[in-house]
């Protein structure tokens, strides 16, 4: 196995200007020609090496020469192409075969129903044409689609369309320019039976034609995505002064897709979980999905396509900074046409959920074994370096510059980051460069954002002197090794530049306090009596706080903070406390209840916002909590959760009624985030009364006129055990639905309370929609079960274990790259009390010693088992 060392970059010798390709394409043995022109970049002679994985070479010559090279000339093996002494430029022609139809990877080129797509990124491209595929060589492609045309009639690539016409045989072909020079990753094709939405807009004075391409009985579902990139395409032009610079831009549809999207220059290929939105088919949630994700791959077009990375290892540079631009075009959206308070409440609920998935997610990476820093020095696998890290904590540090250097700094920033580095490949210090050389802001400890791994921690205590009516913060910043570190010998984490907000309640004081030393403290003067620190507002830095809070502070906090964050952070260490401190009786307050029952019934609150205040911290959430103070039983954790839900829908039984019938819907459904609140609260109040009113859920199943409130009722019925009937209305009405069909499987996957889990799994598996799983199938059964049901996947008989080892195997042998993913589950398993982590550890074995295991899963048990 080899690791791939980000200090053993080197430029590629040669440039490659054009790139010519003429797609033959059938889904058994698809013919692919390459003429592609090379010109070195230095004097002295270099061999030129291309990639190439599980394609054959069918014909290579130089400068179109009819003759093939010699095979003394070039060496092939199963990775390379090596032309030994190339001339210092020329044209190679290069023919090879692929056969998409047993790509069952779903990299490079792969039939999809009646379809054939492309995924490049990263190392795809050089599943179908010898290469140098790697993002820091960009070029100018024409390519040349040949189809049948009957079976093939929709031929797309990236850029512009320049002809079409009609072969003899009932063949076509179809040719594209793309003018703008990228690296292979972006490079995609398209050959299907779709249906298209089409529309036109106009940006500064120029036409633009926009397409949704999906299977034709889907086209009801495309006009939510269509509207979403109209509204991406706006709003990119509105903060950040990006047009869209191509005649036309396409978005795809694939059901068989490992990623969520891919933003392919002009042509996105999107798995459907992130363009079908109908409101009889998908919750509030995938429509929020989908904006996000067409939003995302939209807002690529110029961070990522137009400014490119370098290397894999700067993969943040994109991916960070593009999260947090569909983060930020989110919480406009949301905020669109709302008055002021509700506009900034609506943010705010954006911002929750954002931050909730980083420290459930994230911050368990960054506890592990594969633990890294935004910018990683070495990896195995590129594919496993997709990671909430890269992109999640990625977005985090640069919501930090935004920070710093406020709004308007930033923009200056971002403008001579496009202006300096327009049609290049570049590094994340170039990035940090641009925003300090905009502001004349010094950065350089900044970088060490870049450098480190680990969620660091900010311990701050504090000091109150009446005589003096001064009031003193105390901040100790670290952030010991983690994962990979714990390998590097003397390894010394400096201190970070952490951007905190900072206000006293009860005082007029909020301020942004910038943390540089491994301990500092600061002294507010005039402090008449001692206030509660609200710390770390709006989750400004992505650290852990450490305050030591009475129970009376964090009341105060639930009740009076004028940040929203912080606000529904104290209510959720509330919840916390009281089920990682006594697991085996979780118990609030009378005085807890009463905050919370002022909270409940707050109509200043915005449903949304009273919806998360009321969701218990996620089980991950408190696993790491409790694993920083003893090794977890998870059964234990579980119970203790339940508990505390069950306080609060017994304590609260009144209010949770009285809700579920305030906010009956009134009109019919429509998506926006006031409505999508609305349900979100209701469906929430549905699982509190559904045990009292049984009937509850059986009456919203049967009238709801969408499928949040269906799926909300369906999901409660079943884990209150009246399963058989609504299952099988669901399944029958939506049988022809996909991505239903996936909500149907994961919703019993899921059930924590379906005492016989092994044998629906079992019936499940056994389905005949099951059958030849794609990856969302997959992750809607056995992901579902193995990440989202932890009371049955912890059996204490290790069966949810060997369970998940069966699948990794089994996945491993088609799609590596969702296999990885799975695998990826156990990696806590050092952090588990026994009998699991001895259990866990077993399993991890099993997979780890079995025969023809890729490197993709290789890579992610090996760093688990250490
Ligand atoms: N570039 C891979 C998919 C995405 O992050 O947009
Ligand atoms: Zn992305």
């Amino acid at each position: 196995m080899t690791t791939h060392l980000r200090s053993d970059y080197t430029p590629f010798p040669y440039d490659i200007p054009t790139t010519d390709l003429l797609f033959d394409l059938k889904p058994e043995l698809t013919t692919v020609t390459l003429w592609l022109e090379f010109e070195r970049k230095n004097d002295e002679p270099v061999p030129l090496v291309l990639n190439g994985e599980h394609i054959t070479l069918q014909f290579i010559s130089l400068n179109n020469e009819e003759t093939p090279l010699d095979p003394s000339e070039y060496t092939v093996t199963d990775s390379t192409l090596t032309l030994h002494n190339p001339p210092e430029s020329g044209m190679l022609h290069i023919i090879t075969t692929c056969t998409p139809n047993t790509n069952t990877s779903l990299s490079g080129l792969f039939t999809t129903g009646v379809h054939l797509m492309t995924q490049c990124e990263a190392e795809g491209f050089r599943r179908m044409a010898y290469f140098p595929d790697r993002p820091d060589v960009l070029s100018t492609y024409t390519v040349e689609l040949i189809a049948d045309k009957a079976a093939f009639p929709v031929l797309l690539s990236n850029g512009n369309l320049i002809e079409t016409r009609d072969l003899p045989n009932g063949g076509h072909m179809v040719t594209w320019h793309d003018p703008f020079p990228k690296p292979s990753y972006l490079f995609a094709v398209v050959a299907g039976q779709l249906a298209c939405l089409e529309e036109t807009i106009t940006q500064d004075g120029a036409e633009k034609l926009l397409q949704v391409y999906v299977e034709p009985h889907d086209l009801p579902k495309a006009q939510f995505a269509m509207d979403s990139l109209k509204a991406s395409i706006r709003w990119d032009k509105a903060r950040f002064g990006l047009p869209l610079d191509l005649e036309r831009f396409m978005i795809v549809a694939t059901s068989d897709f490992n990623m969520g999207a891919m933003e392919n220059k002009g042509l996105n290929i999107f798995n459907t979980k992130f363009v079908l939105a109908h409101p009889e088919t998908a919750t509030d949630v995938d429509f929020e999905g989908v904006e996000a994700v067409v939003g995302h791959e939209y807002f690529h077009n110029w961070t990522g396509n137009r400014v490119t990375c370098q290397d894999w290892f700067q993969l943040s540079l994109k991916e960070g900074l593009t999260v947090y631009r569909d983060q930020e075009f989110s919480s406009d959206q949301l905020a669109e046409g709302l008055s002021p308070d509700a506009a900034t409440s609506a943010r705010a609920v954006k911002r929750i959920d954002d931050v909730a998935m980083l420290r459930t997610a994230q911050f368990m990476e960054d506890a592990g074994p594969m633990a890294h820093p935004i910018r990683p020095n070495a990896y195995e696998e590129i594919n496993n370096f997709y990671t909430m890290t890269v992109y999640e904590k990625g977005a985090e540090v640069v919501r930090m510059y935004e920070t710093l250097l406020g709004r308007d700094g930033f923009r200056r920033g971002m403008d001579l980051y496009f202006k300096r580095h327009d049609g290049q490949a570049v590094t994340c210090d170039d990035f940090r460069a641009a925003m300090a050389d905009a502001n004349q802001a010094d950065l350089t400890q900044f970088g060490r954002w870049y450098e480190q791994a680990g969620t660091p921690t900010v311990r701050v205590t504090s000091e109150f002197d009446a005589n003096a009516q001064t009031y003193t913060l105390h901040f100790a910043q670290s952030n010991p090794p983690v994962g990979i570190e714990l390998k590097e010998a003397n390894l010394i984490k400096a201190p970070l530049h952490i951007p905190l907000r900072v206000a006293l309640l009860g005082t007029d004081i909020d301020t942004l306090i910038e943390l540089k030393q491994a301990n500092e403290s600061i002294t507010f003067e005039n402090i008449t009596a001692e206030p509660t620190p609200s710390l770390n507002r709006n989750f400004s830095a992505p650290v852990s706080i450490e305050y030591d809070y009475s129970d009376d502070q964090l009341a105060t906090l639930a009740a009076t903070d004028t940040d929203a964050f912080n606000r529904w952070d104290a209510v959720q260490q509330i919840f916390a406390r009281a089920i990682v401190a006594d697991m085996l009786e979780p118990v609030f307050s009378h005085e807890q209840f009463d905050t919370f029952r002022s909270l409940l019934t707050d109509e200043s609150l915005s449903p949304a916002y009273r919806a998360q205040l009321f969701t218990l911290p996620s089980f991950s959430y408190l696993a790491q909590l409790v694993s920083k103070c003893e090794p977890l039983d998870p059964q234990k954790l579980f119970a203790a959760r339940e508990r505390a839900s069950r306080a609060l829908s017994k304590q609260l039984q009144i209010e949770w009624q009285s809700l579920y019938s305030t906010l009956e819907p009134k009109t019919a459904y429509a998506y926006n985030g006031v409505a999508a609140g609305e349900r979100a609260l209701r469906n929430l109040a549905l699982r509190h009364i559904s045990s009292a009113k049984p009937d509850t859920t059986t009456t919203q199943y049967a009238a709801a006129d969408n499928m949040t409130d269906r799926i909300a009722a369906l999901t409660t019925a079943i884990h209150e055990g009246q399963d058989e009937a609504l299952l099988n209305d669901f399944y029958n009405r939506f049988e022809k639905e996909a991505l239903v069909i996936d909500k149907w499987f994961t919703a019993q996957a899921a059930n924590p309370h379906d005492a016989n889990i092994t044998a629906t799994l079992q019936k499940l598996l056994a389905h005949p929609a099951f059958t030849n799983p794609n990856p969302n199938r997959l992750r809607s059964l056995v992901f579902a079960f193995c990440n989202a049901n932890p009371a049955h996947f912890h059996a204490t008989d290790g069966s949810g274990y060997r369970f998940w080892a069966e699948q990794v195997l089994a996945i491993d042998a088609k799609n590596p790259q969702v296999a990885s993913r799975l695998a990826r589950t156990l990696e806590q398993w050092r952090t588990y009390a026994e009998p699991y982590q001895s259990l866990m550890r077993e399993a991890l074995q099993t997979v780890f010693n079995a025969p023809n295991l890729s490197q993709d899963v290789r890579e992610i048990v090996g760093k688990a088992l250490g």
